[in-house]
């Protein structure tokens, strides 16, 4: 496959004035007829006209109304045309019905609909598919279903056709149609500016009653932006789509978003607290690119985190600033350590903006989202909200209608704050996860903090230079009063240090309060200081980080001596959790222990290999202890936990239930599973039905309780991909793989339905035991669905092979089990581009 670099960025030769496209649909014979106005682009190189296309029957073609011959390829469709405007026209034929790839046009339970982002588009018609080739959009849909939809506004609906004019210029991957047989559940918005906006969730029949809590979060959403960033909507009506076969979660085509329907559907029976968070998040976030992603775009694709990094950072301070800020950052965080981190450290690490690809569909990673995001709470953290908000205004006035770039992104920041950002850049350029330590002194009431900086190589990038990293760094007194309010520091040199002066002993030091830069601090503060900041640190993020890290160290010591967990340590995180001051989500958070894989790659790190078995033994004997010794306290933590009012998902309600949930998993380690039989049968909402199952599934006393759940639930996809998921992520290392050899032959098992096939091989995954069972089955029942998923739809198979990219870390007997699984698949003929460069770079 052919790599495409950054370097060599050329603009298009052609504008397109305008599109309009017609769609006769029909399910194997679908006709596109597209009328496109060229004109040359005076600031573009020499170049042949070349139209992207692939997998399309080209039935006619034409320039100016003359026909042509043009020459065709499996990419595209070159051809001779005039030196000034030119109108081409073309005719071509698709199969909606038989694209399993889920991107261009295809039909998932006999609706219609596209994925175009990234290079989609391509499938539908010969277009310049790029993103910095905007043009406004006609639209003419033709078909017998009730329902017809577009991007912007409606021109004319009648009987059998529909026509939509989307007047914003637009690049081909943010265009959408959807035809089948919906109904909507409709809202209404009006603007700061007073434009009246027509709003509707699309839905099948029967779904209505899922829809007002996605509503109600697309309006809270309209109105954060206009008020935080001073965004309003921009067209007459906002559609969004619940479509079941999606690959990943949502799209946010202009003016009609498309979402996989977990992202959207949502009931208290059905859905989870943190269901309901994620989908307020995510169409948070679609919406939110209206302005950041489409107004303004992408210059290329190598820009991907000028419009993902930046909206995901929205979408964090949305929920952050409607829910508990605490509580978001330190979820934020341990997603980002779970799911950047390993990136940014094995094999696939790559630049927040790469510099060349082969599938830009392969990097639509962890690292250009949240480190992404990441990148930009540093930048804020650095200039101050209130110059940040100055760059941001200066941005959208600078740049709507552009497809930009990072250069431009950084700009404003530099001419709105007078800033010089050529350091910070290196955050955009290089990648790995910085590694900090510092040292302390004190002397004559002066305390000094001296930070040291590295970033350990990556592929293709050996040295690194110094990064500007934010430390907030605060200072605690003896007695535990905070003497130094938090402040931040800018390390920018390898060894650089900062002095205090004016204190009268010698503080503690919080370090990276509220996690201010994504890095590793790799200092061994002794046990002593983290229990003295886990008593008395006002950060909140510091206050988890402590007991976090007492808990890694614990079962560190537990898998590498057979160490006892650490009882100093229980004891003071059991005092934190009978603080009733503290907001019950917080506690629950604090209850929390480090995953299997998160002390695999703590082990790692410390130059030990990492036991799978082992990881589990002393995970599972770690939640024995914990309940043991707080077995007195459970009874009032479950009564605080209690919600006597109606269910509400707000962060006040669901904060009480995962501090239930995590009480009643202690419990069901002393009870055997009595408790949460009990609150199974009584459960009033998913939540707690599946908190409870989630207990009794790791008793090993499931079997009735799954048998229930699946009679109530079988006709519901979306909670049965949670009772498909739930019994492998949660199952013994000793079952993990025979239960997900059973479940691929049940028959609700779709392989074709992304979400199922997550639900199910990427629940095996995520059973790090499980996945990791010495003899390599695990591995081998992976490689064989990816092997087939591949070639039906590449996408969600290659995103799917990141399981395997801590491979290295592993023994040997592990390591050659996975890298001959990784060469199976390499030698798979007719692979995928997509998954044929994850394995290449995985085995390096
Ligand atoms: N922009 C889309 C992601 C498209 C993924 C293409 N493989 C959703 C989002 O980030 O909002
Ligand atoms: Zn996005």
């Amino acid at each position: 496959p052919r790599t495409i670099y950054l370097q060599d960025y050329a603009p298009f030769g052609w504008q397109v004035q305008s599109a309009h496209l017609t769609f006769r649909l029909a399910p194997e014979a679908t006709r596109v007829v597209s009328r496109l106005h060229f004109a040359p682009n005076p600031g573009a190189p020499a170049q042949d006209f070349f139209l992207h296309g692939e997998e399309l029957t080209l039935i006619r073609a034409s320039i100016d109304g003359e026909e042509i011959t043009p020459e065709v390829t499996p990419e595209g469709l070159r051809c001779e045309v005039p030196s000034g405007p030119f109108l081409f026209e073309a005719e071509v034929e698709i199969a909606p019905a038989k694209n399993t790839a889920l991107e261009g046009l295809y039909m998932s339970n006999g609706m219609y609909c596209t994925q175009c982002e990234a290079e989609g588009f391509r499938k539908i018609t010969y277009y310049p598919d790029r993103p910095d080739v905007m043009a406004p959009f006609e639209v003419r849909i033709e078909s017998d279903l009730p329902v017809l939809l577009s991007n912007g506004d409606k021109v004319e609906i009648g009987e059998g056709f529909a026509e939509w004019h989307d007047p914003w210029p637009k690049p081909s991957y943010l265009f959408a149609l959807v035809a089948g047989e919906l109904v909507n559940h409709a809202g209404q918005f009006t603007t700061r500016g007073g434009r009246d906006v027509e709003l509707n969730v699309w839905v099948r029949p029967g779904d209505e009653h899922k829809c007002p809590f996605a509503m109600e979060s697309l309006k809270t959403s309209m109105r954060w932006d206009e008020d935080v960033y001073g965004r309003e909507y921009d067209l007459d009506i906002f559609n969004i789509v619940a479509v079941d076969d999606f690959n990943m979660g949502a799209m946010e085509n202009k003016g009609l978003n498309i979402f996989n329907s977990s992202a959207v559907l949502a009931s208290p029976d059905t859905s989870t607290d943190a269901d309901f968070e994620r989908i307020e998040a995510i169409i948070a976030h679609e919406y939110f690119h209206n302005w950041t992603g489409n107004r303004i775009t992408c210059r290329d694709w190598f820009q991907l985190c000028l419009k993902e990094g930046l909206t995901v950072f929205r979408d964090q301070s949305f929920t952050a600033d409607l829910r508990s800020a605490p509580v978001k950052r330190i979820s934020d965080v341990l997603m980002l350590r779970a799911r950047q981190f390993p990136e940014d450290q094995g094999p696939l690490a790559h630049p927040v903006r790469p510099e060349s690809f082969q599938e830009i569909n392969n990097f639509y990673t962890a690292t250009v989202y949240e480190k992404g995001a990441e990148v930009i709470g540093m930048l804020k953290r650095l200039v101050g909200d209130e110059d940040y908000f100055k760059a941001l205004d200066l941005y959208f006035e600078r740049h709507d209608g552009d497809a930009a770039t990072i250069e431009d992104w950084l700009a404003v920041f530099e001419d709105a704050t007078g800033r010089d950002l050529s350091q910070f850049k290196r955050w955009y350029s290089q990648a790995g996860t910085p590694r900090l330590r510092y040292e302390e002194s004190f002397a004559d009431g002066t305390y000094t903090l001296t930070f040291h900086q590295h970033t350990p190589p990556t592929p293709g990038q050996e040295e690194k230079a110094p990064q500007v990293i934010p430390v907030a760094v605060g200072l605690l007194g003896p007695n535990g009063d905070e003497v130094v309010e938090t402040r931040v520091l800018e390390v920018t040199e390898a060894e650089q240090s900062f002095s205090f002066e004016g204190l009268s002993a010698q503080p503690v030091p919080s370090v990276l309060r509220g996690f201010s830069a994504p890095v590793v601090l790799e200092n061994d503060i002794p046990r002593e200081t983290r229990l003295f900041l886990l008593a008395h640190d006002t950060d909140p993020f510091n206050r988890w980080e402590a007991s976090r890290s007492l808990a890694r160290e614990s079962l560190m010591a537990s898998v590498t001596e057979g160490a006892e967990p650490d009882g100093a340590w229980l004891d003071a995180l059991g005092q934190v959790l009978s603080e009733t001051g503290l907001e019950p989500a917080f506690r629950a958070l604090m209850l929390g222990v480090p995953a299997q894989a998160e002390l695999a790659r703590a082990l790692h790190e410390k130059g030990v290999t990492p036991d799978p078995e082992a990881i589990w033994t002393a995970s599972e004997r770690l939640a024995q202890t914990m309940a043991a010794r707080w077995e007195g306290m459970l009874p009032a933590l479950a009564e605080e936990a209690k919600v006597e009012a109606d269910y509400v998902p707000d962060a006040e309600q669901s904060g009480k239930r995962a501090l239930g949930s995590a009480v009643l998993a202690l419990q069901t380690r002393l009870d055997g599973g009595a408790a949460a039989l009990a609150a199974f049968d009584g459960a009033t909402n998913m939540t707690q039905q599946l908190a409870a199952l989630s207990c009794l599934v790791r008793a090993g006393r499931d079997k009735q309780a799954l048998e229930a759940f699946h009679a109530q639930w079988k006709n519901d996809k979306l909670v049965m991909n949670k009772w498909f998921g739930l019994q492998i992520a949660l199952a013994g290392p000793d079952v993990a793989v025979e239960r997900t050899e059973a479940l691929v032959k049940h028959p609700q098992f779709d392989a074709s339905n992304p979400n199922r096939f997550r639900a199910v091989l990427g629940a095996l995954a995520g059973n790090h035991a499980g996945f990791h069972r010495a003899d390599g089955h695990g591995y081998r029942l992976l490689a064989d669905h990816l092997i087939d998923l591949d070639s039906r739809n590449p996408q969600t198979a290659a995103r799917m092979a990141v399981a395997f990219q801590t491979w290295t870390r592993y023994d040997e007997g592990r390591q050659a089990l996975m890298k001959a699984e990784l060469e199976r698949i390499a030698a798979k003929p007719g692979l995928s581009r997509d998954m044929s460069e994850m394995v290449s770079r995985m085995l390096g």
